[in-house]
């Protein structure tokens, strides 16, 4: 167990002094220290394949501010590149797939990855990491849902409509089943291997469930991601984060993960009335709250614990990633706020 367990204990609804706060994409371009790494790595993904520069990334943020959880640096479209896609960065334009999967003979050859053997530079840099952090803070895995991991490797990269894998989905919904539950069976080794390597806390990003309508989504999202919590361990505290996905907070509830992360666009308030005691609750300021000043950061912050209100089951994080042109001194803000206001929230 981590000395600092406050996200672990809040994540199970347990007593905290204070309200743990970490940040979606804390280790990335917004820190000069990291654009620097990632120079010397050469790129994006050199800089995930090398356990020691994933290490160092990774632990970049704990140097500089009061977090108190450490999240491994990788990416979530690892898997799809050890079945074999091709991942590549294009500058400006984000990741892409030499290889998409779009026809039934695509599906079909697509290999479940064996985590040690074609994602061991991610298990290294989960021992690596663990190692140095020395049970400072927890260490965070994670991994795409399935239907997060579908929407890429379907479209060949980002997409603005969804309008191939949404196509997929309508017109031949047995194959794209098929095509999900291979990669939940590749996400529940994945995430079990990175929890033999040490991490103690998994969360599972479905960053555009949100674009599904509601019936799709418990159908070739929720569904899949269920069958995910069910076999982490019991011990391990997981969560779901569904952009977008504030209006099936009771369903997210029910599927076995331990806390659900919340976008911007839900009240927290309603969201903990929604949930009651099934499930702890993580976010949910506005990342771009951060372009604001200092004094008004402080505020912001104040007013997400409040909304919460008084108790345990809240980690204070952003509502999705810190954009890389924030300025760090805000970073801080944000953090030393939460440390600062939070202690009366949890006072008897
Ligand atoms: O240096 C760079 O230019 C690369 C930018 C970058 C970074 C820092 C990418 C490319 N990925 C990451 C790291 C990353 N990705 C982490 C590290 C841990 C941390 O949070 O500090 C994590 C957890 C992710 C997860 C991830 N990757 C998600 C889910 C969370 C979310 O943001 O919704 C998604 C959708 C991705 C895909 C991806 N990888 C990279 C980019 C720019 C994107 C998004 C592309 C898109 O908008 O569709």
């Amino acid at each position: 167990m981590p000395k600092n367990d406050l996200l672990i204990r809040s994540l199970l609804r347990q007593p905290v002094e204070r309200t743990p706060v970490w940040m979606m994409r804390q280790a990335g371009r917004y820190l000069p220290e990291y654009r620097k790494v990632r120079e010397q790595a050469g790129d994006f993904l050199s800089l995930c394949m090398n356990p020691e520069l994933a290490c160092e990334v990774t632990m970049q943020p704990l140097d500089r501010y009061r977090f108190d959880a450490a999240i491994l640096f990788s990416d979530i479209l690892t898997i799809p590149h050890a079945m074999g896609l091709g991942l590549h960065f294009v500058e400006g334009e984000g990741p892409k797939f030499h290889h998409p999967v779009r026809h039934s003979e695509d599906i079909k050859a697509l290999p479940v990855p064996d985590p040690e053997d074609d994602l061991g530079y991610v298990c290294d840099a989960v021992r690596l990491i663990h190692k140095t952090l020395d049970g400072r803070v927890p260490l965070i895995g994670f991994s795409g849902s399935p239907w997060t991991l579908a929407c890429y490797m379907v479209e060949g990269g980002s997409s603005r409509d969804f309008r191939k894998v949404k196509g997929l989905l309508y017109e031949q919904p047995q194959l794209m089943h098929e095509l999900l539950e291979k990669l939940t069976n590749a996400v529940s080794a994945y995430l079990n291997a990175q929890i033999s390597a040490g991490v103690e806390v998994v969360m599972v990003f479905d960053t555009w469930g949100g674009v599904l309508s509601a019936e799709d989504y418990q159908h070739f999202s929720l569904n899949y991601t269920a069958r995910i919590a069910e076999k982490v361990p019991q011990e391990i505290p997981s969560v779901l984060f569904t952009k977008g996905g504030g209006q099936w907070l009771e369903a997210m509830a029910d599927s076995g993960f331990d806390g659900l992360g919340l976008d911007w666009t839900t009240s927290i308030t309603s969201a903990r009335h929604r949930v009651g005691d099934k499930v702890a609750l993580q976010g949910n300021m506005d990342p771009l709250t951060l372009y604001a000043s200092p004094v008004v950061i402080e505020q912001r912050v104040e007013r997400v614990l409040r909304q919460f209100g008084h108790g345990s089951g809240h980690v204070f994080n952003l509502g999705h990633g810190i954009l890389p042109d924030i300025d760090p001194a805000h970073v801080e803000a944000m953090v030393e706020a939460v440390h600062k206001i939070s202690p009366q929230f949890h006072r008897e």
